[in-house]
């Protein structure tokens, strides 16, 4: 073991086995495994995911936080959360899982995978009408790090994107909209709604039946369809499951649900126009992650600034 820098990390990985995040960090710092570690002055940096064990709160020389994930809203919701920097995951590795994910669901939706799957079982062969993807226009709620990169892939694809943003913003080919007074024109623009925003005080079931139903109905591809690989608490599950019924969505893709894991009573599992993932969409994994942690570690140590530091005002 080389751990020739100062200060020991604390790791709290509830979630996954914290093995897997110890033995990279081991090559470059020492790692307190939690519940160990309260009061320990040479802890400078805790890498920690859902769970905040109350030994993260009494740390005297705590200096920076970094999420294993890319989502914040778990570390926010505790009013005992140090007062130091928070750094979310951005990386490459977890970025392409994303676009994977969402060119995955957004192409099986357009290429009317589930009129296939119906099909087989009864041997029916018989080709539907098949749109252009020029013709279905996706529309990404959240243009941050993960939007943007699928953004791009779906433009390479060929179908016209819009975005939706908190502040003005713009993206070379995509129409861009924001706040709540670009929220109707990017809806009734929109035939596959992508959700990727963080869970906020103002994002917090903004997936609701209004929302739903401005998204436009006269698309080719017989009604609009939802994909929400944000975070579950954004949606209203019986609003989806109404406009689902009633007509105002076509079909749904989630990975993200307002319980996790989503409890077996609920009716989502069983819809035949609901696709479910279990929060799998783009998944961290330490190999890929722990060095990037360790080298903002490291350019803290030599005074330089941290990136990725979520704004604890805004939420994310
Ligand atoms: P970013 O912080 O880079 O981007 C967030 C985007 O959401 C920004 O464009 C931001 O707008 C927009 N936004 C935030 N609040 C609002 C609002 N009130 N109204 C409109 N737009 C808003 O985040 P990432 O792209 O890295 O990640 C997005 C989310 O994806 C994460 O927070 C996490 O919850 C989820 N996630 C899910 C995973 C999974 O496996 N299912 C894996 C990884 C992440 P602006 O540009 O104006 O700031
Ligand atoms: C994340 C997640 O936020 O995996 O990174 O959900």
């Amino acid at each position: 073991m080389s751990t020739s820098a100062e200060g020991r990390v604390y790791l709290a990985m509830s979630g996954y086995d914290p093995a897997d995040w110890r033995r990279p960090l081991e090559t470059r710092r020492e790692v307190t495994l939690a519940p160990d570690g309260p009061d320990d002055p040479t802890i400078r940096f805790a890498i920690v995911w859902k769970q905040l064990p109350p030994a993260l709160f009494t740390l005297p020389n705590l200096k920076a936080i970094f999420s294993a994930g890319a989502g914040v809203d778990h570390l926010l919701a505790n009013p005992k959360l140090p007062e130091v920097p928070i750094v979310r995951v951005v990386a490459d590795n977890l970025t392409k899982h994303m676009v994977e994910y969402v060119c995955w669901r957004v192409l099986d939706h357009h290429r009317q995978g589930s009129t296939y799957r119906a099909q087989q079982p009864q041997k029916i062969w018989h080709e539907p009408r098949q749109p252009d993807a020029s013709q279905v226009s996706v529309g990404i709620m959240g243009l941050g790090n993960l939007g943007r990169a699928c953004a791009s892939a779906l433009l390479a694809l060929g179908f016209p994107v819009n975005g939706w943003t908190r502040t003005e913003t713009e993206m070379e080919g995509v129409r861009c909209w924001h706040g709540a007074d670009g929220l109707p024109g990017f809806l009734a623009t929109t035939d596959v709604l992508v959700v990727l925003l963080p869970l906020t005080a103002a994002t917090q079931g903004v997936i609701n039946y209004d929302l739903l139903r401005q998204l436009r109905h006269d698309g080719p591809l017989g009604g609009p369809v939802l994909i929400n690989a944000g975070r579950g608490r954004l949606q209203r599950e019986a609003d989806i499951l109404r406009a689902l019924d009633d007509g105002a969505l076509k079909e749904a893709s989630l990975d993200v649900f307002e319980t996790e894991p989503l409890p077996a009573e609920s009716p989502l599992w069983s819809h035949h126009r609901v696709f479910v993932t279990p929060h799998a969409a783009a998944t961290s994994w330490p190999e890929h992650l722990v060095p990037l942690m360790l080298d903002q570690m490291d350019a803290f140590d030599r005074g330089e600034p941290l990136r990725n530091v979520v704004d604890r005002a805004a939420g994310y």
